[in-house]
């Protein structure tokens, strides 16, 4: 066994430190943020997929959080899993990698395998990280040895995790993927390596613009199903009888998460740089997903203009802010944006989330109502945003004067569905 250091101990690091230590492995966690780094070395987690028991035990196996870029210098292996989020142009912000990158190029130990794991456009890792790990005159598989491989972790998910989930593997050269073969085969069950790092880098990429495409297309659907008096929801369950050929996507409030809305940009992107084109799925996706707090705030106004009230001094409950149910991760929720719009126009509106407890709208910091039922009382409209396993639906029905369901499972004489 040896060391590997991991840049980055957020949802993708710290997964991939917990099976590392599982076989064997010493493990360094390094990350800039000292307070986290701190809390780990207590025994704390801050990922919801990993408990405080679970970061004790990785401590007991001999892993160490660290913001020492120096401790770089002894490991064998480098994984770089740190954020590729969007610039506020809505272009990739890469001064993570790059500033991670430098820091390996700067404490690289000779012979040691250098992976990067974060989502990024075509072209990453041999157009800028191989030029960083090259000066000084070092050269690929002599000096060091260079890979990709996309992260799949997935937030939440009881079935799949990082060591059942097949991995995709490319190497800057044949020699380099064996390598990154060999490193997790040791914890994943499944390898699937592909010709070189371009191929891995848009493999990911794919999979999560298929996801963004789709669900884009019944977000319109949805949209013309209202205005033409189509149960659209009716109509996905009928067409996911068919068992070949079609996978259900569900209409939605907007598109969340640190995956979905953000990685098909990299991809758009980086086609218009180096070819000026537009890759017009992609921009299509983005601006239908991006239009759907504002088209869930037109319809709450439908109901409370049908009831004779504007939307200016209403009162509205949204429940559930985050961007996927039963976790408590409100990065890029449209929830987020479906609340500020609504106190734009002058709504009195207010949350409930049992995970989600406080939300940052704006410059302000709200809290969550401490009563679901008392605040579902006195509100003219409540908006389910996330099905929490922790809601009562029948009771929130029950008790709600109008109820507009943006995720299609609940009914009655006071419901309306997106
Ligand atoms: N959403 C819809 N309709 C759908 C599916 C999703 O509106 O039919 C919305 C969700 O409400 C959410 C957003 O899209 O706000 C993203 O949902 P997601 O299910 O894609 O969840 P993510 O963002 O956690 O995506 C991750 C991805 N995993 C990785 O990138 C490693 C994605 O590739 C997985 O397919 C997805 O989890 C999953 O299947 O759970």
């Amino acid at each position: 066994m040896g060391t590997t250091i991991i840049l980055g101990q957020g949802y993708v690091g710290l997964p991939l430190a917990e099976a590392l230590t599982e076989v064997g492995e010493t493990v360094l966690g390094f990350d800039v943020n000292q307070r986290l780094v701190d809390h780990l070395n207590s025994g704390k987690s801050h990922v919801d997929d990993i408990s405080d028991a679970g970061v004790a035990k990785m401590i007991s196996n001999g892993y160490r959080a660290t913001t020492n870029a120096a401790d770089i210098a002894h490991a064998d292996t480098v994984v770089i899993c740190v954020p590729t989020p969007l610039n506020n142009t809505g272009g990739p912000d890469m001064s993570y990698v790059e500033s991670a990158s430098a820091m390996v190029a700067a404490n690289l130990k000779p012979g040691a395998l250098v992976i990067l794991e974060s989502t990024t456009y075509p072209g990453t890792t041999t157009n800028l990280l191989r030029p960083l790990l090259e000066e000084g005159g070092r050269e690929l598989d002599k000096d060091f040895h260079l890979a990709f491989s996309p992260e799949r972790i997935d937030p939440g998910n009881q079935k799949f995790n990082i060591r059942n989930t097949p991995k995709i593997v490319g190497g800057e050269s044949e020699q380099s993927g064996k390598l990154a073969t060999s490193f997790y085969s040791r914890f994943v069950s499944q390898i699937h390596e592909t010709k070189g790092t371009k191929e891995a880098e848009t493999a990911k990429l794919l999979e999560n613009t298929y996801r963004h495409v789709n669900i884009a297309l019944i977000n319109e659907l949805a949209m013309f199903c209202n205005a033409l008096g189509i149960d659209v929801w009716e109509v996905v369950k009928a067409a996911s009888s068919k068992p070949y050929g079609f996978q259900a996507f569900y209409p939605g409030p907007g598109v969340g998460g640190h995956c979905i809305p953000v990685d098909p940009a990299y991809l758009s992107f980086e086609v218009k740089r180096r070819l000026g084109a537009d890759f017009r799925f992609i921009e299509t996706a983005m601006d239908i997903n991006n239009g759907m707090p504002r088209y869930v705030v037109s319809r709450i106004q439908a109901i409370l203009n049908r009831d004779g009230k504007p939307l200016n001094g209403s009162k509205v409950l949204l429940l559930g802010m985050t961007y996927k149910p039963d976790i408590a991760d409100l990065r890029e929720s449209p929830s987020l944006e479906i609340f500020e719009i609504l106190l734009e126009e002058g709504v009195q509106a207010t949350f409930f989330d049992p995970h989600a407890t406080s939300a940052r709208i704006g410059a302000e910091v709200k809290q969550s109502e401490p009563d679901l039922q008392a605040a579902i009382a006195e509100n003219d409209v409540v908006v389910l945003l996330q099905a929490h396993k922790a809601f009562d639906l029948e009771a929130i029905v029950a008790n709600s004067k109008s109820v507009f369901d943006t995720r299609g499972i609940l009914s009655g004489a006071n419901v309306e569905r997106l």
